[in-house]
C-alpha cells in the first residue's frame, strides 16, 4: 500500500420527517479532509446533501445568505413512527446520482463517513449501504455526533466496518494506517487546533457560506446538550489571529460573504477571545455577514460585545434562552438571570440589531412541560422586541436529563435512537398532531421552524 493513499470521505443522507439546510456543512469531516490531504493523501469528497449538484435544480447559492432546501425523496417511514401525519423522506441527491458519483472516483483504499444527528442514523445506515454496494470490499469508518454517542447502536446498526467515537484528530493515524497501511506525517501538531489546515471546504463545488469554529467544547453542562460529552476537558481556543487569516482566505479568495460560527461559547472570556476577533475583521472592512444559528449565551452580551457584534457585520444573531423560568430551580443552563437577559436585549437593540434579525432559542417539549408554559415563554420574548424561536427538544444519551427523558417519553427512546427524533416531540404527554406543531408556530410566528 502507498504511503498517499486514496481516501473518499462521505456526507450521508438525512432521513427525517424535515430537513432545511439552515447552514448545515460537515465540519469535522471537511476538517478531517484537510489533515488527510497536508499529509499527501488522495482526497475525494461527496456529499449526498449536496444541494448544488451538477444534476440538482438550479439554486442560488446567494440566497438567504446560503441556506436553502435539500432535495428530497419520500421513502418509508421508520417501523413504529406508521401513524404519524407527515412524510419521512430521504434528504438529499438521489440514489442513482450517488451511486453514479460513486463510481466516478478513483476506487479509494478507505471510506470516511460522516454522522450528525443521532435520529438521522438510517440515512447514514443507507448510505454506507450504498457505498458497499458499488466499492465492495472497500473498508468503511463512521465517525461524527452519532458515532461518538451511540457507539454501541452504531457498531450493530450503521453498516460500517470501524466505528470511530470521539475526536478524530486522536484516533485518524491509527484507523488510516489500520484501514491502508499508510502512516500519516502531518509535519504539525495535530492536537493545537492553530497549526491545522483551514477545513476543505474547496472540496465542495459551490461554497455558499464558511462555517467557522473558533472555540472546542463549553465551559457549561447544561442538562439537555451533549456538547460536554462530545469535548470533554477544558475548552480550547484558537488564537484571533488563525480565526481572521480563515476568514480572509474565504472571503479574498472564494468571494464567500456569508460566516457561520458554529462555536458553543464563542462570547465567553470576550475580551480575549471575541473582542480582539471583531476588532481585527472591522479594521479589515469586509463586506462580509456573520451568523450565529448555534447561540450565543445571553450572560455574555453586553454593550461592548453587541457594538462589536453589529459593527463586524453580525446579521443573524441567535441567542440561547431554552425557557422564561428563571428561578433558583432553573436547571437547564448556565442560570440566566431574567437580568442579565434583560441586559442583553437592550444591548442588542442599542446596537442597532432588529427585531428580526435577534431570536432567542426556547426550548419546546421538553419533559413535563405544559403547552401554557411554551405559550407563555413565547410572549415573554416576543414582548421584549425580539423573535421567540422554536428549538424542539430532543433526547440525548449521557446527558444529564436522559433519566427524565426516557421516564416522559411516549416512546422506548432507549431501544432505538429513531424515536427521539425532535420532530415527533417524544417528550410531550399528547401525540403528536398538526394542531400542536400549527399553534406552536402561530405563538412563536416566527419564519424559522
Ligand atoms: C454546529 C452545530 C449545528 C449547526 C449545523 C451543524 C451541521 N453540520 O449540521 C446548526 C446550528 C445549524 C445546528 C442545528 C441543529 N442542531 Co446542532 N450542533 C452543532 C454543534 C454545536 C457542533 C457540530 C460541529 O460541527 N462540531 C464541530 C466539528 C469539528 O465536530 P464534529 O462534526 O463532531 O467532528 C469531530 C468528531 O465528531 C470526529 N468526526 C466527525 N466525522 C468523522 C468521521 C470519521 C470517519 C471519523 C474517524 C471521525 C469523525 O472528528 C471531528 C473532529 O474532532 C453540536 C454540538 C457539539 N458541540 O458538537 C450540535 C448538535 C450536533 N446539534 C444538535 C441539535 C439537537 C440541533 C438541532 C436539532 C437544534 C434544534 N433543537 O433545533 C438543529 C437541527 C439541525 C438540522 N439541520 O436539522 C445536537 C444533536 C442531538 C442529537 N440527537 O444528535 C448537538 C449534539 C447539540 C446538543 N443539543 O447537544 N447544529
Amino acid at each position: 500500500m502507498s504511503n498517499n493513499p486514496t481516501i473518499l470521505c462521505v456526507n450521508p443522507w438525512i432521513h427525517d420527517f424535515a430537513a432545511y439546510d439552515f447552514w448545515a456543512r460537515p465540519l469535522g469531516l471537511l476538517e478531517i479532509a484537510a489533515i488527510l490531504r497536508s499529509c499527501g493523501c488522495r482526497v475525494f469528497y461527496i456529499d449526498c446533501t449536496d444541494r448544488f449538484h451538477p444534476l440538482a435544480p438550479v439554486q442560488r447559492p446567494d440566497a438567504r445568505h446560503g441556506r436553502g432546501p435539500y432535495i428530497k425523496t419520500p421513502i418509508p417511514k421508520p417501523a413504529g413512527l406508521e401513524d404519524i401525519p407527515r412524510t419521512y423522506s430521504r434528504y438529499g441527491i438521489p440514489e442513482q446520482w450517488f451511486l453514479h458519483d460513486l463510481l466516478s472516483v478513483p476506487r479509494p483504499d478507505v471510506v470516511l463517513v460522516t454522522s450528525i444527528m443521532t435520529y438521522w442514523y438510517p440515512g447514514v445506515a443507507e448510505t454506507i449501504k450504498t457505498i458497499k454496494q458499488a466499492l465492495p470490499g472497500v473498508p468503511v469508518v463512521l465517525g461524527g455526533v452519532y458515532a461518538s454517542l451511540c457507539p454501541d447502536h452504531a457498531r450493530m446498526h450503521s453498516g460500517a466496518d470501524i466505528v470511530a467515537a470521539g475526536d478524530a484528530k486522536v484516533n485518524l493515524p491509527g484507523i488510516i494506517e489500520q484501514c491502508t497501511g499508510a502512516r500519516l506525517d502531518p509535519g504539525f501538531d495535530i492536537s493545537d487546533p492553530d497549526f491545522f489546515p483551514v477545513p476543505a471546504l474547496d472540496l465542495q463545488r459551490i461554497i455558499p457560506f464558511v462555517p467557522l469554529l473558533t472555540t472546542r467544547g463549553c465551559p457549561f453542562s447544561c442538562t439537555y446538550c451533549a456538547s460536554h460529552i462530545l469535548h470533554p476537558g477544558p475548552m480550547v481556543r484558537r488564537s484571533p489571529e488563525s480565526v481572521v487569516d480563515e476568514i480572509a482566505r474565504w472571503h479574498e479568495k472564494y468571494k464567500v460573504r456569508d460566516f457561520v460560527f458554529y462555536d458553543d461559547a464563542l462570547l465567553v472570556d470576550a475580551e480575549n477571545h471575541f473582542e480582539p476577533i471583531a476588532r481585527s475583521i472591522i479594521k479589515k472592512g469586509w463586506n462580509i455577514r456573520f451568523h450565529t444559528p448555534n447561540a450565543i449565551h445571553v450572560r455574555e452580551v453586553n454593550e461592548t460585545t453587541a457594538r462589536l457584534m453589529r459593527d463586524a457585520g453580525f446579521e443573524t444573531v441567535r441567542l440561547g434562552l431554552e425557557t422564561d423560568l428563571f428561578g433558583n430551580d432553573r436547571t437547564l443552563d448556565s442560570k440566566v438571570k431574567l437580568h442579565e437577559f434583560e441586559r442583553a436585549v437592550a444591548s442588542l437593540k442599542l446596537a442597532g440589531f432588529t427585531r428580526k434579525m435577534t431570536g432567542a432559542y426556547m426550548l419546546v417539549g421538553l419533559p413535563n412541560q405544559e403547552l401554557e408554559e411554551i405559550k407563555q415563554g413565547f410572549a415573554f420574548v416576543a414582548e421584549r422586541g425580539i423573535t421567540p424561536i422554536p428549538a424542539y427538544y430532543t433526547p440525548i444519551p449521557g446527558t444529564a436529563m436522559w433519566p427524565d427523558a426516557v421516564a416522559c417519553s411516549r416512546y422506548d427512546i432507549e431501544s432505538d435512537p429513531v424515536y427521539t427524533n425532535n420532530a415527533l416531540l417524544p417528550c410531550m404527554d399528547i401525540p403528536f398532531s398538526w394542531d400542536i406543531i400549527t399553534r406552536i408556530k402561530k405563538w412563536a410566528n416566527s419564519e424559522e421552524d
